[in-house]
């Protein structure tokens, strides 16, 4: 038998250390370790109900009362330390995350077409406004439609002028534009009216004018009727509309084995001292309209390929080609 008076005893002792010890836990862990030491199934306070079958049958009751008042008690004083822990643990955290919002922010630079590329759709919308078609070929190029439909034969030392990069002995990475002319025509009847822009690759050696890959527009326009005269108008309405006023043209007797006759054309920025080979043209050769099956009886036609590097440093003033290609952010942004 246990008196009410011991039992009395042992709940304020239990009571004394709770209230002594809780207030020195620092966190939610340490906590939950102390709620079960005293209220967990094997807990001092669940050992304390255990002893109420030893008390008097007539104290009993009491001593339940008293019990429960303890258990409460403990219960509000753990969900009360639980809260003052749970903000502080809320409020490190909020602490050690806290985003300086004052600090510079990442930047995304939007991008924006390479000069070259502002240039190429520039010289294709006046084309097209002219009603030329734009078209394309492969840069994979094989040996018939870049050199021999082109009036080139094998051996023939034409084709020194292009060097030409092989893949193997029939195919070749295009150093011009002008096997397109033949791919279009072999697919399509007169009247052709076409432009194509695209890459093309040389062994040339790299300089201020010269670079292994660069980019070429070639024109071709075929029909009954066309003559020199109209290859020289156009060329001046197209320089005319893409430079504007004080740009000089020039140009001058030339060969290549697919037209004829053939002219260089030359031109000079204001205030140039030195002229710029800006393209090669000419009237298509009648061999290369019969390559292609068109009856050069009945249709003429002329053709050009220009070089848009050039074109874009006559315009800019830009003396060295090596700089579209150096990714170098302080030219490209000038553009
Ligand atoms: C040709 O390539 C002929 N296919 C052009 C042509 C087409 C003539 C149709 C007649 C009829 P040419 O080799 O001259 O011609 O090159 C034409 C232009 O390409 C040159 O005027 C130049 O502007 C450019 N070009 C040639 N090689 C390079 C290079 N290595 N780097 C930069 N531009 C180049």
């Amino acid at each position: 038998m246990i008196e009410l008076t011991e039992l009395r005893n042992r709940i304020s002792s239990v009571e004394d250390d709770l209230k002594s010890r809780v207030q020195t836990l620092n966190t939610l862990d340490a906590l939950e370790a102390f709620r079960i030491e005293f209220l967990g199934r094997k807990g001092k306070i669940s050992e304390l109900f255990k002893l109420l079958g030893q008390i008097e049958q007539g104290e009993r009751a009491t001593a339940g009362k008293l019990l429960n008042n303890l258990k409460q008690e403990a219960n509000a004083i753990f969900a009360s330390r639980q809260e003052d822990l749970g903000s502080a643990a809320l409020d490190q955290q909020i602490a050690s995350e806290r985003i300086d919002v004052t600090l510079p922010g990442v930047y995304h630079p939007l991008g924006h077409k390479h000069v070259l590329t502002q240039v190429q759709q520039e010289i294709e919308s006046i084309f097209l406004r002219m009603g030329f078609d734009v078209a394309a070929g492969p840069e994979i190029e094989d040996e018939y439609h870049n050199f021999e439909a082109l009036n080139i034969p094998a051996d023939h030392p034409a084709r020194d002028d292009w060097d030409t990069f092989y893949i193997d002995d029939k195919t070749l990475l295009r150093p011009h534009t002008s096997p397109v002319q033949i791919r279009v025509m072999e697919e399509t009847q007169p009247p052709v009216r076409i432009i194509c822009p695209g890459r093309c690759y040389r062994r040339d050696t790299q300089d201020a004018t010269h670079s292994p890959v660069f980019h070429q527009v070639e024109l071709l326009w075929v029909e009954e009727g066309l003559s020199l005269a109209n290859l020289k108008y156009l060329l001046e309405v197209f320089i005319h509309e893409f430079f504007g006023e004080g740009y000089e043209t020039r140009l001058s007797g030339d060969f290549f084995p697919f037209t004829e006759p053939s002219v260089q054309v030359h031109m000079r920025a204001p205030r140039a001292k030195d002229w710029l080979e800006i393209m090669g043209a000419g009237m298509v050769d009648p061999a290369v309209l019969t390559n292609v099956g068109y009856d050069p009886e009945v249709v003429t036609g002329f053709a050009f390929g220009l070089g848009i590097e050039r074109m874009a440093m006559l315009r800019y003033g830009i003396d060295d080609i090596r700089l579209f290609f150096g990714n170098d952010l302080r030219f490209i942004t000038q553009f």
